[in-house]
């Protein structure tokens, strides 16, 4: 594998779901692997998890993580071509990316949409631009429209907790937020959901007009009632999300769609998803993120395995 941009770029993520959870019994296993070698982790964002899942992952296979945080340590980058640099911004993408590459052997980026500008969100200006001007790998931690380590990880986080069943119900339920949030996370969890169509019965509950992008959504069953979305399932997965088609915008702050007990209460003892950060008491009620159901701290440290999965690939193919 070259670069990790989105879930689609591992051959099969069923094998490297199973492969990560075999990393995972000895985790330092491949430290020869990324002996004097570099990941750059270049944040243009906030971030907890994937700063420190993705340098331990480094860690894990003996590679050298250096990070930098471009918001309030780097220069302002330009990303236009032929523009005259009279404003603001102080460095070209252009020289920027061909000078980190010359320190690291691998560059992993955080860059979220900016929810004001649809076309512009969709070109993956932050990402594309290192993907052309970087001469290593590239690993998206976050861009405008996917977030492709988190997938993996959600991914992971569902084969070890799942039921014995032949399909499971996996639910992906929108919930109230009062900021307007990026696409990113629902978009690579629906297209993962989607690529194992054999194993999920995969359900997209939200209110009308929050529909996702629908390529990304291609092949998922849409309902708008959310209880009904929730009866029998076996994952529900939560996340807010801000409008797609009125781009941006948080059009519906309706609490009648935070996770809470009873709605639980239909499922079929489903286990409880989300990526974090969460609101409590806004997105899902504490009576269920602190209940036994809730996964999210063992999917939160499944992030180290997916970073070190998809970090070993690239490592393997240098
Ligand atoms: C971000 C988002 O919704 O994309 C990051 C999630 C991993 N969340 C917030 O900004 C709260
Ligand atoms: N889930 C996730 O990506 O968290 P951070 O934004 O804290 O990295």
């Amino acid at each position: 594998m070259k670069h990790y941009t989105s879930i689609h770029d591992l051959t099969s993520i069923k094998e490297t779901v199973k492969e990560a959870i075999a990393l995972k019994k000895n985790t330092l296993q491949f430290q020869e692997l990324g002996k004097n070698k570099v990941v750059g982790l270049l944040f243009f964002n906030n971030s907890l998890r994937t700063r420190l899942s993705t340098q331990k992952a480094a860690l894990n296979l003996g590679m050298e993580p250096i990070v930098m945080n471009f918001g309030s340590e780097g220069w302002q980058l330009e990303y236009e071509d032929g523009t005259v640099m009279n404003q603001g911004k102080s460095e070209h993408v252009k020289e920027a990316a061909q000078v980190i590459s010359q320190y690291c052997d691998v560059v992993a980026i955080r860059a979220f949409a900016g929810l004001e500008d649809k076309e512009k969100d969709e070109a993956e200006e932050v990402l594309s631009a290192f993907i052309k001007y970087a001469s290593v790998p590239v690993v998206n931690m976050e861009s405008s429209v996917g977030h492709p380590l988190q997938a993996l990880a959600d991914a992971i986080s569902i084969e070890e907790h799942k039921p014995a069943k032949e399909k499971l119900k996996v639910v992906l339920s929108w919930a109230p937020h009062p900021r307007a949030l990026p696409h990113a996370v629902g978009n690579s969890f629906a297209e993962m959901a989607i690529a194992n169509e054999d194993d999920f019965d995969f359900v997209i509950t939200h209110p009308k007009g929050y529909e996702l992008n629908p390529e990304k959504t291609k092949g998922a069953t849409i309902e708008y009632d959310q209880k009904k979305a929730f009866e029998g399932a076996d994952f529900i997965y939560t996340k807010n999300w801000s409008s797609y088609k009125d781009y941006g915008q948080v059009a519906c702050k309706d609490a009648s769609w935070t996770i809470t007990a009873d709605k639980m209460a239909v499922t079929d003892n489903a286990k409880f998803m989300h990526c974090l950060p969460v609101r409590r008491n806004v997105v899902v009620a504490d009576e269920v993120i602190d209940s036994e159901n809730s996964i999210v701290i063992a999917q939160a440290n499944n992030r180290t395995y997916a970073a070190q999965i998809v970090l070993k690939k690239i490592l393997e193919n240098l």
